[in-house]
Formats: C-alpha cells, structure tokens, sequence
C-alpha cells in the first residue's frame, strides 16, 4: 500500500450506513461519502478514489448504473467498483458483476470481512497502477518512455488531423555524451540523465504536452496545438535552461554539458504518418549538432 491513505469512496442513500462504514474504515482509509449515483458520478469527475463501495437501491440513478457509467468512461475504467446492497434475489450479484464491479456483498454484512476484501481489492488496484507506471515511465529519469511516446505521438496525429491544427516535437540529444561517460564513468552519467531530465520538465506546462525519453542520451517533446515558431521557443528555452544550469564536462570542447535540439511541426494530412515529424525533427537536430552544438536547428 502507498505511503499516503488509500482513498474510498462509499455511495449509500441511507446516512446510517455511511456513517457505519465511515467510523469501520477511517482509521486506515481517508473516507468520502455521497448518498446519490448523480452525486457520485459529479465527484468522480474530479480527483478520483482507490475504490468505490456501491449501494445499488438509491432513488435516481442505480448503482448499476453508476458502475456501467464509472466503467465506460476511459479516465474511471480501471476503478474498482465493490457493491455493498441489500438486493440478495438470485440474479442481483451476476447483473452486478456483468456490470464490470469487482466484488459484490449482500447486507446485513460483516464489517471484518468487507474490511478484508477491501483490503485484497486496493492491494490489486496499486499493484496494476505500478505495473502501469513501469511501462509507461523511464525507470532512470521518472519521465515518460519511448513506448508511452510512441501511444501520446499517435493520439496526438489522431487529434491534429481531425482538428487541422499544427503539432510540433521537440528532439534534444545531450551534446558529447560518449565523452562524458568515458571520462567520469557511467554513473555520473546517469546522474547528469536524471538532472537533465528535471531541467527539461521545467519548460513543460500545458495540459498534452509530454517529455519523454527517447533512447540513451535522447529527450523528446510533443507540443500539441503549437507551430514550428513556438515550437522553437521552447526548444531554445530547454537549450539556455540546460547550459545555465552549468553542469560541468570537461571532456567537452564546451566545458559543460549542453544540448542540441532538432524542432518540426506539421498540420497533419492523411498521406502522411506521425514518422514524418520524428524523422524532420531529427534531420534538424542533425543540423544543430553540424552547426556547434549548443543550440536549436528548425
Ligand atoms: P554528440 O554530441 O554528437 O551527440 O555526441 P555523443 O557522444 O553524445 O553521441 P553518441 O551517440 O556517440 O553517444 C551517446 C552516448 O550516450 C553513448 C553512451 O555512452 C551514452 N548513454 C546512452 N544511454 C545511457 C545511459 O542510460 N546512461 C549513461 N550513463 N550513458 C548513456
Ligand atoms: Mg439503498
Ligand atoms: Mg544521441
Ligand atoms: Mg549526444
Ligand atoms: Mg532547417
């Protein structure tokens, strides 16, 4: 379990039962109660819980209902759904598991054992989210991998395409790195990999936008929704952003560790694929590397 309290939600009509589960579960669980599926379905809307506990008779919408919404939409697909209901006919449980929940529990219940499946059901839940994490993030640096751009690459395309508007990638390559590892050994680099991947976030602000690492000593940037000339801006921000920091390489003919950027952007057309961009963005970063090394090519 994470270091922070798992977080539940519990839907239920009756105050009664909420308060009950609320005064079971607070000692190991930061607990939030709702006594509606509409009020449930507004608050997942924002930060989500670990779990949903689910009462199914509740005037409005059913917790049925609420499961098959919760399931359906891509941002809540993976939160568990344990129902908690006094509906015990023959049928109910199947209808509830169809529905997508992963546990279902008839009242009167026994609070030890809700407590235990909530506690295999979270344990599954952080489990998957650090599979999740690990193939999508750089075990190195924190940031996003090649795989994880690969997947935002072609949804952003996707995106540009329908919407005619321009998508830009950022391609930085740290300058002399060979050098840097042959001189100050392995190590260092991945430490000077780790500093250079914080620097390069700090130029990451708007919603979509993502870095990743791309390979070794390879950093990529997507801009959604921005031309080649802001596209650039950020590029040269990265690029003054990483030489003052100052990080020190005397193996380099600069005397510190510096970076090269490639920039492309393009509105997206059917003919073409989301390689174009990698491969024009690399193509200038080439260009940067011919030209000194240090700066931004477009
Ligand atoms: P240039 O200025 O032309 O980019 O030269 P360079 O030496 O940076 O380029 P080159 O592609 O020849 O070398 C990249 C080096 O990056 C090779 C390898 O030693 C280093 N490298 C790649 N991945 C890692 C890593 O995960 N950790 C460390 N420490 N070094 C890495
Ligand atoms: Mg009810
Ligand atoms: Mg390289
Ligand atoms: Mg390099
Ligand atoms: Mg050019």
């Amino acid at each position: 379990m994470p270091a922070k309290h798992p977080d539940i939600l519990i839907v239920d009509d009756q105050v009664a039962n909420l308060k009950l589960l609320r005064a079971a579960l607070r000692d190991r669980y930061t607990v939030r109660g709702v006594t509606s599926g509409d009020d449930a379905l507004k608050l997942l809307e924002g930060d989500l819980p670990d779990l949903v506990l689910l009462d199914i008779e509740m005037p409005g919408i059913d917790g049925y209902e609420v499961c098959r919404h919760i399931k359906a939409k891509e941002r809540t697909q993976h939160l568990p759904v344990m129902f908690l209901t006094g509906k015990n006919n023959s049928g109910d449980e199947e209808k509830g598991l169809a529905c997508g929940a992963v546990d279902y529990i008839g009242k009167p219940f026994q609070l030890p054992i809700v407590k235990a499946r909530i506690h295999t059901q979270l344990s599954l839940k952080f489990s998957r989210d650090r599979l999740l994490a690990l193939s999508t993030h750089d075990a190195l640096t924190g940031i996003a991998n090649r795989r994880q751009f690969d997947i935002s690459l072609g949804l952003e395309w996707r995106r540009a395409l329908r919407a005619e508007t321009s998508l830009c990638i950022i391609i930085g390559d740290i300058d002399y790195f060979k050098k840097y590892n042959d001189g100050y050994g392995h190590t260092a680099g991945d430490e000077t990999l780790k500093r250079v991947a914080e620097i390069l976030s700090g130029s990451i602000h708007r919603a979509g936008e993502i870095l990743a690492r791309y390979g070794g000593e390879e950093f990529v940037v997507i801009l959604p929704n921005a031309d080649i000339e802001s596209g650039r801006k950020v590029a040269e921000s990265m690029c003054r952003d990483v030489a003052a920091a100052a990080l020190s390489h005397r193996f380099s003919p600069l005397k510190q560790v510096t970076m090269s950027f490639g920039v492309a952007a393009s509105v997206p057309m059917d003919a073409q694929s989301p390689e174009y961009l990698t491969s024009s963005a690399d193509t200038a970063l080439y260009q940067a590397k011919g030209g000194g090394r240090n700066q931004v090519h477009v």
